[in-house]
């Protein structure tokens, strides 16, 4: 399984006021800013042995695809070597993976996924 990253640091409290050349009390606000969680795109890679229908099903039953929007992407995996299936936190990406995976391992096929920074 991915290793998870270490935790980042608590935010770091708002500046303490100072007090300016007359004595003033100067208050510097700081805008408190919170990233946007990093994405991750999960990618199916081509192979020569996974059949085409097996492919189409995992769009469907994985990322939600209609069956048109399946085969395109499944079709595109097949010429390009590779195609995203969907954009995911972090976690939601890994067990997506997990899942594919598992569901390829368990019908016998080498279909490869993999999750990566978007
Ligand atoms: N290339 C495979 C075939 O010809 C089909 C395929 C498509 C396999 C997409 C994997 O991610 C894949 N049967």
């Amino acid at each position: 399984m991915p290793q998870e990253d270490p935790p980042s640091p608590p935010p770091k409290p708002p500046a303490q006021p100072r007090h300016g050349s007359d004595g003033a009390v100067v208050v510097e606000r700081k805008t408190a800013r919170t990233k946007p969680p990093q994405m991750f795109q999960v990618v199916l890679l081509n192979d020569d042995y996974t059949p085409m229908e097996f492919v189409v099903m995992v769009l469907q039953h994985y990322f939600r695809c209609d069956l048109e929007t399946a085969t395109l992407i499944m079709l595109k995996i097949h010429h390009e070597g590779r195609g995203v299936c969907g954009v995911f936190s972090k976690d939601v990406a890994a067990t997506k993976v997990e899942l594919v995976l598992a569901a390829a391992r368990r019908a016998g096929h080498p279909l490869q996924c993999i999750m990566e920074a978007a």
